[in-house]
């Protein structure tokens, strides 16, 4: 599906996306009453509100200070449209008319299932349901009937793909720019070098991490090593790499493994300016995925990325290369939002390291790690998730097609669903970002309101029914129990690459946690591990691994390597 034109402040829109097909994340899938649009605009109308509410100002100005605060395209665009559309509804929300009614008057909410969605508590007259409901139809017919082409010309304004093209065009999750088509970049962002180490020559095909090289001249897998020692002739990759159990890593996976955060500070009133959000083109270029921070491939420091995010890092990647300094630049994170076990095949199309490609390659340990979409969605029903036989057969035919292309040596680490009762267990009652002005919005309330909109990136788990939520994860565990059988089912049968199955990993690494359960949980979507849970993890899937045997022993030349190479290229 080709990306739609929805978003207004497009992070904000990320929120509803994480449902979405494995494509570029900000494609919004069908939803009805409105779904991503009415959530994208209630949040911008609420936004709206509470500036006026805290800085005592109108609705024209509240809305040009937020619009002054996006970077210049996405700031020009947004005073366009709000040109147009505040003379239409300032007058709605200077007569205290919600957020929910607002964007149920511009028609980007509906109510087309005979359930009128909120998110914010109704006020005075409105207070019952039914007159509510009442109301919002009179505001839906007044407004449309005497506004409907200022409307429609206001919100076309609002077009992701004329601010940052390049999102519109990016596909197959590799990198946009990628001279010598080898899906290693130079430029950072677009499925770049924060997702796949940096490549140290974009002019030559045969130049990338991974290669298993002895670069005599000129470092042809970018870890920063080459040349010839004179004192014994031998080149620094023979004399400290070879031998030393050097190895990338690789992670397929869903938005759990991209890392999928939305800062929460574009959604905290109070604290809106233009610091919050000088970032918010570079979030847009990686679909709001942080994977130069996750888990598996994280490499940089949090810090760099103020205000965005604070915490720490850690890695396997991260920890694999403190073992092995020859390791540099070796990792790639194939984590695309929404992705489930059906993708594992198709993903692996895109991981650079196919030994039949005729060059000399460093085996890989390759993370397979899709942890949710499996049973989640918006759909309200059971009967949308993967059975257990499917599940079964698409991990048994990436295991089978990794040992048809990896590297001899290479490990697959099969990692299982998690059990997502801990979401609403933790965050159920405690107050979401968009609340935070008036207290007046739980993570309950945002979870049912998304399930009206049908745009829930989890019904089952992000839900107020506790049977629901206990049948969900009954469904998770039956599809995880499958993993051990497909390693046992394998033994003897792969020749190239062994298949680990190390329990709930994912359950078991948060649980090692001792301050509350809620600072590993990403406070915008309610969904997502955050960035101490991302660090948490990445310590504790290497420690499990390292002692599983998959990754080798540290490299007892690293220090050699540090002095002669300094910081070996960086990233
Ligand atoms: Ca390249
Ligand atoms: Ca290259
Ligand atoms: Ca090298």
């Amino acid at each position: 599906m080709r990306p739609t034109t929805v978003a207004l402040i497009v992070a904000v829109a990320s929120l509803t996306l994480m449902a979405s097909a494995p494509s570029p994340s900000w494609t919004v899938t069908a939803d009805r009453n409105g779904g991503s649009k009415c959530a994208v605009c209630t949040l911008l109308v609420a936004l709206v509100e509470q500036t006026m509410q805290i800085k005592n100002a109108t609705a024209s100005q509240a809305a040009q200070m937020i619009c002054s605060y996006l970077p210049k395209l996405a700031g020009d665009a947004c005073s366009i449209a709000m040109d147009i559309l505040v003379p239409i509804v300032g007058p709605l929300i200077d007569q205290g008319d919600t957020a929910d009614a607002v964007c149920n008057a511009l028609h980007l909410c509906n109510n087309e299932s005979g359930q009128t969605c909120r998110l914010f508590p109704a006020k005075g007259a409105y207070k019952s349901h039914d007159a509510w409901a009442k109301h919002v139809n009179d505001l839906r017919v007044a407004t449309m009937m005497r506004h409907r082409a200022k409307i429609e010309q206001g919100l076309r304004s609002f077009n992701i793909c004329t601010i940052v093209p390049a999102v519109c065009e990016i596909e197959d999750h590799r990198p946009f720019f990628d001279t010598d088509s080898d899906m290693f970049s130079t430029y950072d962002a677009l499925r770049g070098s924060f997702w796949r180490g940096k490549d140290c020559d974009d002019l030559d095909a045969q130049i990338f991490p991974g290669r298993d090289t002895n670069d005599a001249f000129l470092d042809s897998n970018c870890n920063g090593i080459y040349g010839v020692d004179p004192s014994t002739q031998k080149t620094y990759e023979d004399q400290w790499c070879a031998g030393t159990g050097s190895m990338g890593v690789a992670s397929l996976g869903d938005s759990a493994t991209a890392h999928f955060r939305l800062p929460a500070d574009y959604l905290i009133a109070r604290g809106l300016s233009k610091d919050v959000f000088k970032n918010v083109l570079r979030l847009i270029e990686n679909e709001a995925d942080w994977p130069m921070l996750s888990w598996s491939t994280g490499h940089l420091d949090a810090s760099q990325f103020s205000p965005d995010v604070k915490g720490p890092m850690s890695s396997i990647y991260h920890r694999m290369l403190e073992r092995n300094r020859c390791n540099m630049r070796d990792f790639q994170n194939v984590g695309v939002n929404g992705a489930s076990v059906h993708n594992l095949l198709p993903f692996e199309g895109v991981l650079a390291r196919n030994r039949n490609a005729g060059l000399s390659l460093k085996p890989i340990f390759v993370v397979m790690s899709m942890i949710g979409n499996d049973v989640c969605g918006h759909h309200h029903n059971f009967n949308e998730m993967t059975t257990v036989e499917q599940y079964h057969k698409d991990v048994l035919a990436a295991v089978k097609n990794a040992d048809a292309m990896l590297p001899n040596g290479s490990h697959v680490l099969l990692v299982p669903l998690v059990d997502g009762r801990v979401l609403y267990d933790t965050m159920h009652d405690r107050i979401h970002p968009i609340g935070s002005t008036n207290n007046d919005v739980t993570y309950a309330d945002l979870y049912d309101y998304l399930n009206c909109l049908d745009i829930s990136p989890c019904w089952g788990w992000m839900n107020s029914n506790e049977t629901v939520r206990n049948m969900t994860t009954e469904h998770a565990m039956k599809l995880g129990a499958e993993l051990p059988i497909i390693v046992q089912e394998t033994q003897g049968q792969l020749t190239n690459i062994k298949v680990h199955f190390l329990g709930n990993l994912i359950d078991d690494g948060l649980k090692r946690y001792h301050g509350p359960m809620w600072h590993l949980i990403e406070p915008v979507d309610g969904f997502h591990p955050s960035q101490t849970g991302n660090a948490l993890l990445g310590d504790f899937v290497f420690n499990k691994s390292r002692d599983a045997g998959i990754i080798p022993p540290a490299n007892p030349n690293n220090a050699e390597i540090i002095a002669k190479f300094g910081d070996q290229g960086g990233y």
